[in-house]
């Protein structure tokens, strides 16, 4: 990467800043001193217009690399996404010389305390460029991973996460086999990535501090403008927990029935065998899960395939959905511009993603659809996000984003629940839904459940460990990382670990510096949204069976909520969103959608010994063996018998 070097010189320049925030008793971030508000907003218009510019070249160019991946395509965007970092990096120096907090037009201020909290630009140059270079070294080793096959001696070792191994560890019910993936994932990522990862901790922790912060962790939680997100977070996690731990249990009697006495009647699963490499989703496994295996499945494909479908009819479809409910339909550049089919005559990156190219004209999505159930909801959930992008695009460029991190992904996914029922289905023609019984309704929310209950504790602990490192130190980090997995997700490591392995870097997110409390929120705010939705549409009956199709109330709701973009703090939002019922992100909701289930659960678990996990000693000695230190973290059945041994160690 080329460095970026920009004048004044940093250090100065910091240490000048740095003594200025010295001017308010309580001052926190970092600011100047200048209190001008037509120079402050003066410079917010050209940010205004120099950012989309910036914006829609280096989008343009991310979009040719992912549309045709080839070396020139890489460099052309590498150089985009460095000037992008330089016109950040000159628009932070510029924020933090204005004494923003104390600007007095509220929207200028809250542009401008955006610019002002948000990357590592504190740093001085040398350590700005050491930290990206990093971030994109680790990036790098992730993604070029490969592994060698199960049992097949000489065979080439060119399995890839994305096309090969990702699909094993969800399809395999061979304990040895998917032990043998995840064991050479977590040595192939975690030991290379150690003591980069050190040092990006010291480094990102050396920005958040040079900014006003305590460590990079507190900085991380400043975009969600609440003193109390952690304590929020615990309480929504807790009130999943009973859900969750029923749902565990189930899942657990049936691992039971496949894989005999390598599970425990009442202890954690081993992480290798919930479908997933993380087992942050377990829908991998539904097969051996679902309740009512002889019921009708909630699958449209060969519907699909019989009328005929073509990548443009979903697309077609997809649009018509929002403007059935009088919202925006996708402009002309979409349909100009989108990639629908995987091409035949270039290499492209396949995941679905959604594009917003800054310009308040160009909006795309890039998919390889196939026809099938799944390739429906996934281009209604795209275009979920183009028309977020669509509602928010009048206001400034520093307001075109969500409401709150994970509120994008809310909104696609509130669409996706829409979209996929018995109901929306039958009405677009595609599903016959005459057997609308007891029992495919319980088979659907089971495996609603493995996709999202299953994924909250997970998505929780990603981020409660990387801000435990921040604030605590690097010692120790995957003795902290299954302490976490075992006392949220009742998930143990399949073999012993030490902390020679560096099992956090196995998830893509850590090692990329990409946050993930994000993904915890949208899970719990989509059902929020949803039920919201569903009420103003008149919907009555179970929440699972609500279709927002045509309806205009719940599209001039959604309208209003999504066009304020991040203008506004987030519990007004919220407020807006449930027409006054409550200003906080709040669990109910998905408890009420899972109602019907956890009375299915409940019921079947009577006979289990125990609802959750108990653990002992030997499996935490699994990552924990040598460990006392943190004997004050561990469950008191666990850290008994090393007390017991310490005491009998002490009075020989
Ligand atoms: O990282 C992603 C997307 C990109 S935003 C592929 N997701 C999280 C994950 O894979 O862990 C989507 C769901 C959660
Ligand atoms: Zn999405």
């Amino acid at each position: 990467m080329n460095a970026l070097r920009l004048q004044p010189p940093p250090l100065l320049f910091l240490l000048i800043l740095v003594g200025l925030m010295a001017h308010r008793a309580d001052a926190r971030y970092l600011e100047g001193l200048n209190m001008n508000l037509g120079e402050a907003l003066q410079f917010l218009r050209e940010h205004d217009r120099e950012g989309s510019t910036v914006c829609n070249k280096v989008m343009t160019a991310q979009w040719n690399f992912a549309t045709n991946i080839t070396d020139v395509n890489r460099r052309k965007m590498l150089e985009e996404q460095t000037v992008k970092l330089k016109f950040e990096r000159a628009s932070w120096r510029k924020t933090v010389s204005f004494a923003w907090s104390r600007i007095a037009d509220p929207y200028a201020r809250r542009q401008l305390k955006m610019i002002a909290v948000k990357g590592r630009n504190s740093l001085t140059d040398d350590k700005f460029n050491e930290m990206h270079h990093l971030i994109m070294e680790m990036k790098e080793l992730y993604n070029r991973v490969k592994l060698c096959p199960y049992r097949k001696i000489g065979a080439a070792c060119d399995l890839t996460f994305e096309t090969d191994v990702a699909k094993i560890m969800s399809q395999s019910r061979d304990y040895d086999e998917l032990l043998h993936y995840w064991q050479a994932w977590h040595e192939a990522v975690g030991p290379p990535l150690k003591n980069k990862y050190v040092r990006y901790v010291q480094l990102a922790n050396q920005a958040a501090k040079l900014s006003g912060f305590a460590d990079a962790g507190d900085q991380m939680r400043e975009i969600y403008e609440d003193d109390y997100v952690q304590q929020n977070m615990a309480e929504i996690v807790s009130a999943i927990m009973p859900l969750y731990k029923h749902l565990f249990t189930f899942v657990r009697s049936r691992l039971m029935e496949r894989y005999g006495d390598r599970i425990r009647a009442d202890g954690p699963l081993p992480a290798h065998v919930l479908g997933n490499m993380w087992a942050q989703n377990w829908d991998g496994i539904f097969d051996l899960v679902q309740p009512f295996p002889g019921a009708k499945k909630l699958d449209v494909t060969l519907d699909m395939m019989i009328q005929g479908f073509t990548s443009l009819r979903i697309f077609q479809m997809a649009e018509e959905f929002f403007t059935s409910m009088g919202m925006k339909p996708m402009p002309p550049e979409f349909w100009r511009s989108s990639v629908f089919e995987k091409p035949i005559d270039r290499d492209i990156k396949c995941s679905a993603s959604a594009w917003d190219f800054c310009n308040k004209m160009d909006y795309r999505i890039k998919q390889c659809t196939k026809i099938n159930t799944e390739d429906l909801i996934s281009t209604h959930h795209e275009m979920a996000h183009v028309q977020y992008y669509l509602q928010y695009k009048d206001q400034p460029l520093l307001f075109q984003s969500e409401a709150l991190p994970g509120f994008h992904e809310a909104v696609s996914n509130a669409i996706g629940l829409s979209v996929f029922t018995p109901q929306h289905l039958h009405r677009i023609g595609l599903y016959n839904n005459s057997t609308d019984d007891y029992e495919s309704n319980i088979n659907f929310l089971m495996l609603v459940a493995l996709q999202k209950v299953a994924y909250l504790p997970f998505a929780y602990i990603v981020d409660q460990w990387r801000w435990r490192v921040f604030n605590n130190g690097v010692a120790d980090m995957t003795t902290r990382w299954w302490e976490l997995r075992l006392q949220y997700q009742g998930i143990l490591p399949p073999i012993s670990r030490t902390e020679r392995d560096f099992d956090p870097a196995s998830k893509y997110h850590v090692p990329a510096d990409l946050p993930y409390a994000n993904y915890f929120l949208s899970v719990i705010l989509q059902f929020q949204l949803f039920e919201s939705l569903c009420d103003i549409s008149g919907h009555t009956g179970d929440l699972h069976t609500c279709d927002l199709y045509r309806s205009r109330e719940a599209g001039r709701l959604l309208s209003d909520v999504l066009s304020m973009g991040s203008s506004t703090p987030w519990p007004d939002i919220i407020r807006q969103m449930t027409r006054g019922q409550t200003n906080r992100i709040d669990a109910s909701a998905m408890l009420r959608y899972f109602q019907p289930l956890s009375r299915y659960l409940k019921r079947q678990n009577q006979i289990e010994p125990v609802i959750g996990w108990l653990t002992n000693h030997e499996d935490t000695a699994l990552f924990a063996h040598w460990y006392l230190g943190n004997a004050g973290n561990l469950p008191t059945m666990a850290i008994l018998p090393i007390v017991l041994i310490v005491l009998i160690c002490l009075s020989l």
